[in-house]
């Protein structure tokens, strides 16, 4: 289904990129909860193989070799505490699910959590799966079994992507292990999937696995709720399949909007901030009620996925806070915000050569932990975006929104914007270089100070940040330098002082 199944109707979740069960239950009740977050897309919680060259990437949880919940991340009881202690918090889990294939092909072994497999007679004893569970060359159509043409539909779902060894779904056996793996995080108590590689399989095939799917648990959600469920499909057109192939299972991932997003913050292609009146549907892109948004998600930070050397990430820390206040200001998709770990880039011919590195990690490759310092952020390599106040504080500024439509538009004409949502919340956005923004404008909000959640934080019954006067005609005097350190301006219902 296309809702997200959130706590009090909050409207954002963050992905906690390769974090450990353990920590992810503490942020839960330390800070998602308190500022609203309304839950987060885990790793693949599933057995992985391990991949030693190189050495541990990031992307070998992207390989499956069982289903059962043991990785780096954790095992099967710290994954049940983890759900249970976010769902106590009103926060949910959607979990990262890898249905389309195994891991690639080539070589034997054992996986994290001690599986055997083979990928030449294509035993997967954790299951199990054996030959007759995957596509053979023969319904791919291509000599190596690879997808080579992605304007052939058959090819990019029936042969290998990167050579991972491509299940078929089309059993009725497959379709009962995966559905089993399902179900088994739904009784958990899990409220969806962000399903890896659908564009990689026929809406059919998942059509037919997602209808054997449980409610989710009743000890969390009314009964008779459904899992919420979002598809990568990279589609940015000129493709054979199109993203609007699944929307009728779930919602896609947009993924136009971070690279058109990364375009106009970066006044690329012609782009300014006064184009984005009507981002969204309007710039060619799903329903509202279709599309999961992302200014950057864990593959096109690193030149992996879709949308190139556009993306804005944590790297581009000014204009990174400025897209993302916008998104989340934005009445258009459900958002997601990345939270991702550090490392360091080693660029040869146009290509970050370390893309592939993991997360922090100790000598033996265990996975580090995320240590919160006294200023609220984190240390040990985790670069916590969703901790940076500028951030989180807009996902209250979204939250308090929630319903109420884009009022009051105002450009200059080039790269200052501002706008309201209904009465609720206000935001103004400057990305002229030099000039500032500086006018009197309309909030839609009721007269008062309020706090700019932006520059500070309310607290106390005092603001930490700028205060903004709105008169009783709704109208407010804003003031942005153009070299200010973040130049943006957000107030809301909940923040007047
Ligand atoms: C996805 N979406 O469709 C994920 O978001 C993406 O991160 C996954 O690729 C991909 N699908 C498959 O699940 C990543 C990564 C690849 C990596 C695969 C498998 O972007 O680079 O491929 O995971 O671990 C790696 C090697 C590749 C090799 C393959 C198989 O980079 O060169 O292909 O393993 O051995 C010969
Ligand atoms: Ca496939």
């Amino acid at each position: 289904q296309h809702a997200p199944n959130t706590a009090d109707n909050k409207q954002a979740i963050v992905h906690l990129f390769e974090w450990r069960w353990a920590d992810i239950a503490a942020e839960c009740e330390r800070f998602l909860g308190p500022y609203g977050f309304g839950g987060v897309q885990v790793s693949p919680p599933n057995e992985n193989r391990v991949i030693t060259s190189p050495n541990r990437p990031w992307w070998e949880r992207y390989q499956p070799i069982s289903y059962h919940l043991n990785t780096r991340s954790g095992n099967d009881e710290d994954f049940k505490d983890m759900v249970h202690r976010c769902n106590e918090q009103g926060v949910r889990i959607y979990v990262d699910v890898v249905i389309n294939h195994m891991c690639g092909a080539g070589g034997s072994g054992h996986g994290t959590g001690g599986s055997y497999f083979n990928t030449d007679s294509l035993e997967f004893s954790g299951v199990p799966f054996g030959a007759n569970d995957f596509n053979d060359c023969g319904t791919c159509g291509t000599s190596d079994c690879n997808i080579h043409n992605y304007g052939d539909a058959n090819q990019v779902r029936n042969c290998r992507l990167v050579a991972l060894l491509d299940l078929k779904l089309s059993s009725d056996y497959v379709r009962g292990k995966i559905a089993d793996y399902l179900n088994y995080l739904i009784s958990i108590g899990v409220a969806g999937f962000r399903v890896d590689a659908a564009k990689h399989m026929w809406p059919g095939d998942m059509a037919a696995i997602f209808g054997r799917l449980s409610d989710l648990n009743t000890a969390y959600f009314p009964s008779g709720s459904r899992p919420f469920i979002f598809m990568e499909v990279i589609d940015l057109g000129g493709e054979a399949i199109s993203s609007s192939e699944y929307t009728h299972l779930g919602r896609i991932t947009e993924f136009k909007y971070g690279m058109q997003l990364g375009y106009v913050f970066r006044k690329q292609n012609g782009q300014k901030l006064a184009h984005l009146a009507n981002f969204g549907e309007g710039w060619g892109m799903q329903l509202d009620n279709n599309a999961l948004v992302f200014v950057d998600n864990h593959d096109n930070q690193r030149g992996h996925g879709a949308g190139g050397q556009s993306i804005l990430t944590f790297r581009d820390s000014r204009l990174y806070k400025m897209a993302n206040a916008f998104m989340l200001a934005f009445p258009y998709g459900f958002v997601r915000m990345m939270s991702s770990f550090y490392w360091d880039q080693w660029w040869e011919g146009g290509k970050d050569k370390n893309d592939w590195i993991g997360p922090p990690a100790d000598g033996s490759g265990n996975t580090m932990g995320v240590s919160i310092n006294n200023m609220g952020t984190c240390d040990n390599g985790w670069m916590c975006e969703h901790r940076w106040r500028q951030n989180r504080n807009m996902v209250t500024f979204r939250n308090v929104a929630a319903g109420h439509g884009m009022y009051n538009w105002w450009d200059n004409g080039n790269n200052q914007i501002a706008f309201s949502r209904g009465d609720r919340a206000f935001i103004a956005i400057n990305n002229e270089d030099w000039s500032a923004l500086d006018a009197t404008l309309q909030t839609g909000l009721s007269s008062g100070d309020y706090c700019d959640v932006i520059s500070g934080d309310l607290s106390n019954g005092g603001c930490t940040g700028k205060t903004i006067t709105v008169g009783g005609d709704g109208r407010a005097h804003i003031h942005i330098a153009g070299d200010d350190e973040d130049p943006i301006i957000a107030i809301h219902a909940d923040s007047k002082v």
